[in-house]
C-alpha cells in the first residue's frame, strides 16, 4: 500500500493489505464475495472486503428485526441522546473520515470533510427532532371522543446508497431512522465499502457503549445480488434508494409489488438560468462549482446552463477562464479542485457523451478529452477534463439534453425570455435541482411559483448543488419524488397510527349512522 493511502487508512484503524470483514450486525464478519476498493486517483487497490453471503444477509435482517423490537421501546429523547454521542464521535474523526472519502470516492478534501459535516449536521437536527416528533390531536365530531395521530416506529429501514456521497446520504437516513426508533440496515455502493466500514465502526462503538444492539445500525456490503435480496425481502419495511433512474425503476416496482415503503433519490439533470441582471461575479463561480465540483458527480451537479442572450458571451468567456485554469490533481492535496471520476467505466461514459455532442455538431468550448498525460501515480487515475459544450440549439427532446451524464459535462443554451428558459428547465424527465440568477423580484416570483421550476430544489442566486440539511432534499418526476434529510422527511420513517378514543358512556357512530333496531 502506498504511504499516501496507508496514512489515511491507519488513522481509522482500517487494515489495508488484508481481507477485511464487511458485515456488521452486532459482530463483524464476512463470508461472501470479495469487493475491491480501488483508489480512483491512482488505480491502487486499497483493500479487499469480504461482503455478505446470502446466509449472512438473512441473519443480519433477523438481527435487525430483533434490534428493532428492543429499540422501538427506548424513549425517543433517549434515542436522541445516542445520536448526540454518534454526532460527537463523528466530529472527533471528521478530518480522518473526510480524507477516506477523498481517497476512496475521489472527491477533493474539502468536499470529503464537508460530507462528514453534513452527517454531523443531520445528527444535530435529529437530536432536536427526537424531542419534537410530534403527532397531533384532532377534534372529533363525536362527544367524549378524541382522535390522535401517533407516529410509531416503522421497523427495519434499508438504505441503499450511491458511491458519490458514501457518507452523507447514509447519515441523512440513519439519523432520522434512529430518532424514529427503527433498525437501519445499510447496503453501500460496492465501490465504497471502506467508507461504510469506517462509519459503522464509529456508530457501533457508540451503540455498544450504550448497550444498544449493534444491529440497530447494521451493515451489509455487497454487489447487485445483495441489493436485490434486500429490495425483495419482506423483512424490510422501507427501502431508501439512491442511484440511477434505471435501477430506481426496478427498485420502485419491486418494493411496491410487495407493498413495502420506498423512498427514491434518482437522477438529476439540473439547470442554472442566468438573467440579464444577474451578478456575474457571483453567478460564474457558482456555475463553475456546480458543474466542475465533485467532478460533476453529484446528483445536484449543474448539467445545463441557460444564458440570456445579452449576457451569454460575457458569461462564457469568464467561465472558460475558470475552466482553463483548473488542473487535475490528487484529491487529498489541499489545493486540488478537480479530482478523478470514480471508476474507469465512468471515463467511458464521459467519452461517449462528448463524442455524441461532437457528432451532433456541438461546439466544445472547454475540455472534451480524457487526461492521459498525468505523471506519477495519478497516471493511473480516472481523470477527464471538464467540458463545456454548446449544442446547435436547445431541444429538450434530444438525448443530449434529456439524459443525465454523471461526469463534468455542461451543455449551454441561449434564450430570450425567462418563460422559454423555464420551459427548457422543466422539459426533461428529471426534476431534482434548479437555479435562477437574477436581482428582479418579478423573476423570483415566477420561478418559485406555480408556473416556475418543477424541480424539488428551486434556488435563487444559489447554485444547483450544495444544499444544507435543513430543508427536505429530493426531486420530482423521474428523480423519484423522494424526500430525505430535513423538512418533513422524518414523517416517512414512522408508521402513523390514527387512534380514535372514546372517553364517554355512549358509543355513537360517525356520520350520524344509526345501527340499532
Ligand atoms: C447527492 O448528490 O446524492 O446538495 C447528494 C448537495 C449535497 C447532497 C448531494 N448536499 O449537493
Amino acid at each position: 500500500l502506498s504511504s499516501r493511502a496507508a496514512r489515511v487508512l491507519d488513522a481509522l484503524d482500517i487494515a489495508g493489505d488484508r481481507e477485511i470483514p464487511g458485515v456488521y450486525d452486532g459482530e463483524w464478519h464476512g463470508a461472501g464475495d470479495v469487493l475491491e476498493s480501488v483508489c480512483p486517483a491512482t488505480g491502487e487497490v486499497l483493500a479487499r472486503v469480504r461482503s455478505a453471503s446470502p446466509e449472512e444477509l438473512h441473519a443480519a435482517l433477523g438481527r435487525a428485526r430483533e434490534a428493532y423490537a428492543f429499540f422501538r421501546s427506548v424513549p425517543a429523547p433517549r434515542r436522541g441522546e445516542i445520536l448526540r454521542q454518534i454526532r460527537e464521535a463523528l466530529a472527533a474523526k471528521r478530518d480522518e473520515l473526510g480524507a477516506l472519502v477523498s481517497l476512496e470516492m475521489g472527491k477533493i478534501r474539502t468536499e470529503g470533510v464537508g460530507e462528514v459535516q453534513e452527517f454531523i449536521d443531520i445528527a444535530d437536527y435529529a437530536v432536536g427532532l427526537s424531542r419534537m416528533m410530534n403527532g397531533r390531536v384532532v377534534a372529533s365530531e363525536r362527544p367524549g371522543h378524541s382522535i390522535l395521530e401517533v407516529p410509531n416506529p416503522l421497523g427495519v429501514v434499508a438504505v441503499l446508497s450511491a458511491f458519490n456521497f458514501p457518507v452523507a446520504v447514509y447519515g441523512w437516513n440513519l439519523a432520522l431512522s434512529l430518532a424514529a426508533g427503527n433498525a437501519t440496515l445499510w447496503k453501500p455502493s460496492a465501490t465504497t465499502p471502506l467508507c461504510s466500514i469506517a462509519v459503522t465502526k464509529i456508530v457501533s462503538s457508540v451503540l455498544e457503549r450504550n448497550s444498544i444492539p449493534g444491529a440497530v445500525a447494521a451493515l451489509v456490503t455487497g454487489g447487485k445480488d445483495v441489493g436485490e435480496s434486500i429490495v425483495e425481502s419482506q423483512d424490510v419495511d422501507m427501502v431508501s434508494f439512491t442511484g440511477s433512474e434505471h435501477v430506481g425503476r426496478i427498485v420502485g416496482r419491486t418494493v411496491q409489488s410487495r407493498f413495502g415503503k420506498v423512498l427514491l433519490e434518482l437522477g438529476g439533470n439540473n439547470a442554472s438560468i442566468i438573467m440579464p441582471d444577474a451578478d456575474l461575479a457571483l453567478a460564474v463561480p457558482a456555475v463553475f462549482f456546480g458543474a466542475v465540483g465533485t467532478a460533476g458527480q453529484r446528483c445536484t451537479s449543474t448539467r445545463r446552463l441557460y444564458l440570456h442572450r445579452t449576457v451569454a458571451a460575457a458569461f462564457l468567456s469568464r467561465l472558460q477562464s475558470l475552466y482553463a485554469a483548473v488542473r487535475p490533481g490528487d484529491p487529498l492535496a489541499p489545493a486540488t479542485l478537480l479530482g478523478p471520476l470514480h471508476t474507469r467505466a465512468a471515463v467511458g461514459v464521459y467519452s461517449a457523451a462528448v463524442e455524441r455532442l461532437r457528432k451532433s455538431g456541438a461546439e466544445i468550448l472547454a475540455g472534451g478529452a480524457v487526461c492521459r498525460d498525468l505523471a506519477g501515480p495519478l497516471g493511473g487515475g480516472n481523470y477527464v477534463l471538464p467540458t463545456i459544450a454548446v449544442p446547435r440549439g436547445v431541444d429538450v427532446a434530444d438525448p443530449i439534453w434529456r439524459e443525465e451524464t454523471f461526469a463534468p459535462v455542461l451543455c449551454v443554451g441561449v434564450f430570450d425570455e425567462l418563460e422559454e428558459a423555464i420551459g427548457w428547465n422543466n422539459g426533461v424527465p428529471q426534476g431534482l435541482s434548479s437555479s435562477l440568477w437574477t436581482r428582479d423580484l418579478r423573476n423570483v416570483g415566477k420561478w418559485i411559483g406555480p408556473a416556475g421550476s418543477d424541480a424539488g430544489i428551486v434556488n435563487v442566486n444559489v447554485g444547483t448543488s450544495g444544499a444544507e440539511i435543513g430543508a427536505a432534499f429530493g426531486g420530482n418526476k423521474s428523480t423519484g419524488w423522494g424526500r430525505e434529510s430535513g423538512g418533513d422527511a422524518w414523517k416517512q420513517y414512522v408508521r402513523w397510527s390514527a387512534c380514535t378514543i372514546n372517553f364517554s358512556d355512549e358509543a355513537p357512530l360517525a356520520q350520524g349512522v344509526q345501527f340499532s333496531s
